[in-house]
């Protein structure tokens, strides 16, 4: 089902005690009741974010997992690990993994039936780069990224799938997509997705915006049709800043 939701992607930032500092400060904030929150900590702070926002609504996310469920692949998390722990929702697909690890669109694939078949939710991350933007691409980019990781599933998958759209070039930068270059990807995506499933499915599907998201700039991205929320980076680490954008629907 559609829903708003901000979620904060910590990326490779926080030791155990800032962990526990900042789950302590985003606790003593205002909770929206119609905006889900979510917090993607690194691997080694799950388990304790996880016992320490039990009783919260703030949810416990991965940022990533591989698509094998055990074997020899030295330092990886796999989605029964995730699992063990009660974490329900895992990131795949961020630019940084595709960027600095590799990941192309067919491990994705097998990464999203991974999670799918291990009953996890997945916030599944695309996004065109400045080079695909400025030679008027980024539609036939996204779109493909799309089709290749999530179009060999039946439409009833996608009620466990939230997309990201995560323009590279608006990554920790500073640089935001506008408002109107966030909604019409979105619509496009949608559009897409209703081409493949039919506009029952398509319009069930949140999709967030993500790149260079902050409390001045995210009531207006969110105000737009197509836009269900953000997943958030640098200013995911400060809570105040966190739950101005949590609080900007
Ligand atoms: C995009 C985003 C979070 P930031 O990577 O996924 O990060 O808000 O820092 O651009």
């Amino acid at each position: 089902m559609r829903k708003n939701i901000v979620a904060g992607n910590w990326k490779m930032n926080n030791d155990l005690s800032e962990t526990e500092t900042l789950i302590r400060e985003l606790k003593l904030q205002n909770n929206p009741s119609d905006v889900e929150v979510m917090i993607a900590p690194s691997f080694t702070n799950l388990w304790q974010a996880f016992n320490t926002l039990k009783e919260h609504p703030i949810e416990v996310i991965a940022q990533n997992m591989h698509f094998a469920d055990s074997g020899a692949y030295t330092g990886e998390v796999s989605a029964p690990m995730l699992k063990s722990l009660g974490i329900k929702t895992v990131i795949l697909g961020h630019s940084e993994r595709r960027a600095y690890f590799n990941e192309t669109d067919a491990i994705l694939a097998k990464k999203v039936d991974a999670a799918l078949k291990n009953e996890l939710r997945i916030i599944f991350c695309f996004g065109e780069e400045l080079k695909d933007r400025k030679s008027d691409n980024h539609e036939t980019v996204v779109g493909n990224q799309i089709k290749n990781a999530l179009f060999h599933l039946d439409a009833s998958a996608l009620n466990s799938i939230v997309l990201a759209y995560e323009p590279v070039w608006a990554i920790g930068t500073g640089e935001t997509a506008s408002p109107e270059q966030a909604q019409d990807m979105h619509a496009f995506i949608r559009k897409t997705l209703a081409a493949k499933y039919g506009n029952d499915f398509a319009n069930e599907v949140s999709i967030l915006y993500g790149g260079s998201v902050k409390p001045s700039n995210a009531k207006e991205i969110f105000s737009k049709p197509d836009v269900d929320g953000g997943l958030i980076g640098g200013a995911a680490l400060n809570a105040e800043d966190f739950f101005a954008i949590a609080n900007a629907f």
